[in-house]
């Protein structure tokens, strides 16, 4: 069968978006309330523009489903787009002066035109909407493996959160993050993350931050050290790295282990017979400095990973920049946009971890069905808590 995969189409404001997701085995129950409602959560965060009011985002299933479950073929979802309106020339006129930060200049230079136009289009952190849609139907999978997935806002300027996640607390931080204006689930850090956006509203400014996603109930050994493509860090770096306007990813401990010794980076290894049941195996861990990966392979602790987005590049006061047609110094070209899509990018990054996660449970209990895959899955476990036994 087809490896777990998902490609996207579409423009910020071309029709529709799309999510063309291949090798997802059948049998799994498609929670489309779940789905728009992620969706719904990545519109969503203090400091977003006025495109949030005009559009609502749902998925709507094309192919892949039946009776609310898939079907073993791709799955596309199509996500509407309001605001449709690229081949017209009053409403989407050329861009000639190139947002520093932005694809503007890059783009414009590899598809040799000085409109920056199309470039954007694509560009735009709109596309994310499908991502947001890939993964939340891989999170469909991950939940049916007693897999939960938590994204968050961790800080942003000079704000950090010192909020700690557990799994046994993840409704309590759901119900926190969820009634937070920038899905942080700390009553302190969210005024004043809000507060600093505000702020850069004022200043014609923006604000980016830093997205932390925490993984439970994985066990050991998905992904490989065979191989460094192969590895579900590398896996998890490159997936998180390809969001828009993404510049740092870390696991666990992430820069810090340089900066201590080897005894104060690695995670002592204990045992817990009483544990077995659980997805560590009974393999206890006092502490999680490796962020649950060991060798690219899952070690059964929580997966954590951060990612840290820049502040948007579109500024209401522009940036020093040159106009393409004439190379004369000028400031950038506004574009209706965003002054902080940090909560939003916590909605993505969640997503697109839940789909890496999915795709190396799909490779270790590769199965046609989500019955067959199981199956896998309990054979595995079984053979491997009786690992050391007489
Ligand atoms: C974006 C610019 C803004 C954002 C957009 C990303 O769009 P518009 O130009 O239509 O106002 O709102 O993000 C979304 C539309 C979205 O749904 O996330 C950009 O230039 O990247």
């Amino acid at each position: 069968m087809a490896q777990l995969t998902y490609r996207t189409a579409g423009e910020s404001h071309g029709p529709a978006l799309i999510a063309l997701i291949e090798g997802m085995p059948s049998g799994v129950p498609i929670d489309v309330a779940f789905i728009d409602g992620e969706l719904h959560r990545r519109q969503g965060g203090y400091g977003r523009g006025a495109r949030q009011r005009i559009e609502s985002d749902r998925a709507q299933f094309l192919a892949g489903v039946r009776a609310g479950h898939s079907i073993g073929s791709p799955l596309a979802i199509q996500i509407a787009n309001a605001d449709s309106r690229l081949d017209d020339p009053e409403k989407s006129p050329p861009v000639f002066r190139p947002r520093p930060g932005h694809a503007d200049l890059a783009g414009s230079i590899k598809w040799l035109t000085t409109d920056c136009r199309a470039t954007l289009e694509r560009a735009s952190a709109r596309e994310t909407a499908s991502r947001t849609a890939a993964g939340a139907v891989a999170q469909c999978l991950t939940r049916e493996f007693g897999i939960e997935c938590f994204g968050f806002v961790r800080a942003s300027l000079d704000t950090t959160s010192t909020v700690v996640i557990t799994r046994e607390s993840l409704e309590q931080l759901r119900v926190a993050r969820d009634a937070s204006e920038v899905y942080c689930p700390d009553t302190c850090a969210t005024e004043s993350i809000v507060a600093s956006i505000h702020q850069a509203k004022i200043d014609k400014d923006t604000v980016g931050g830093i997205c932390e996603v925490h993984v439970f109930g994985v066990v050991p050994g998905l992904g490989s050290c065979a191989s460094g493509d192969l590895r579900l860090d590398a896996r998890l770096a490159a997936a998180v790295m390809g969001i828009q306007a993404f510049k740092g990813v870390e696991i666990g401990l992430g820069m810090d282990v340089a900066r201590r010794t080897g005894s104060q980076v690695h995670d002592p290894i204990c045992f817990d017979g009483a544990k077995r049941g659980e997805s560590s195996l009974g393999f206890i861990r006092p502490t999680n400095n490796a962020g649950g990966i060991e060798g690219g392979m899952s070690n059964g602790m929580p997966i954590v990973v951060r990612g840290a987005m820049k502040p948007i590049s579109t500024l209401l006061r522009g940036m020093p920049s040159v106009d393409l047609r004439t190379h004369e110094a000028t400031q950038s070209q506004y574009e209706r946009s965003d002054i902080s899509a940090i909560a939003a990018a916590s909605v993505v990054m969640q997503s697109v971890v839940a789909f890496e996660i999915a795709r190396v449970l799909c490779e270790k209990f590769a199965g046609d069905s989500l019955a067959e895959m199981r199956a896998n899955h309990e054979t595995y476990l079984a053979r491997a808590r009786a690992l050391g036994e007489p």
